[in-house]
């Protein structure tokens, strides 16, 4: 099954919105495969957000994803990185869509509550960042069978 890096933000964490967002991600059908709470630090970042680094708020978003602990985690799911991104909304909090994560928990455009990969590729690249190998799990949850049609899976 396709996977994606979710990073639940400072902001989530501030907020105490972690477990609703989990809620959502769950009640969907993802399967969460991996967990975990760390603390981001510079060099890191520089690494994910590297296609950022160059901008004039880079430091203002190396703060904020300082500001606490993040919870990374692994989702699971079919075409799970686009349905992700779509739970997600667009990167800025006041022009996310209601019904999305963002459009409904943020006002941002820099403390947005959520990240999540882009694509298949970056995505496996993330996880492979902030997870070692041993920290995603594989299992199948019980009721799959009521989340997917037989040719879905
Ligand atoms: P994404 O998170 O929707 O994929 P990216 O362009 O990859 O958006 O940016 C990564 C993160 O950098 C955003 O989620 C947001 O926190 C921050 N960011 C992006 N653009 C801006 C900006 O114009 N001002 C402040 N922060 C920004
Ligand atoms: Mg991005």
């Amino acid at each position: 099954m396709e996977q994606t890096l979710v990073i639940l933000k400072p902001s989530a964490i501030h907020r105490a919105l972690v477990g609703k967002i989990i809620d959502r991600f769950q009640k969907k059908g993802l399967v969460i495969t991996g967990m975990k709470m760390m603390q981001l630090d510079e060099k890191i970042l520089r690494e994910h957000y590297a296609h950022l680094v160059e901008k004039p708020f880079f430091p203002s978003l190396l703060e904020s994803m300082m500001a606490a602990p993040v919870i990374v985690m692994c989702l699971e799911g079919k075409d799970c990185v686009e349905v992700v991104r779509m739970m997600t909304g667009a990167t800025n909090g006041r022009k996310a869509l209601p019904g999305t994560i963002r459009g409904d928990y943020s006002m941002s455009g820099q403390e947005n509550i959520v990240h999540a990969s882009d694509s298949i590729e970056n995505g496996q690249i993330e996880l492979a960042r902030f997870f070692k190998p041993e920290e995603i799990f594989k299992y199948t949850p019980s009721d799959l069978r009521f989340f997917y049609a037989p040719d879905e899976i």
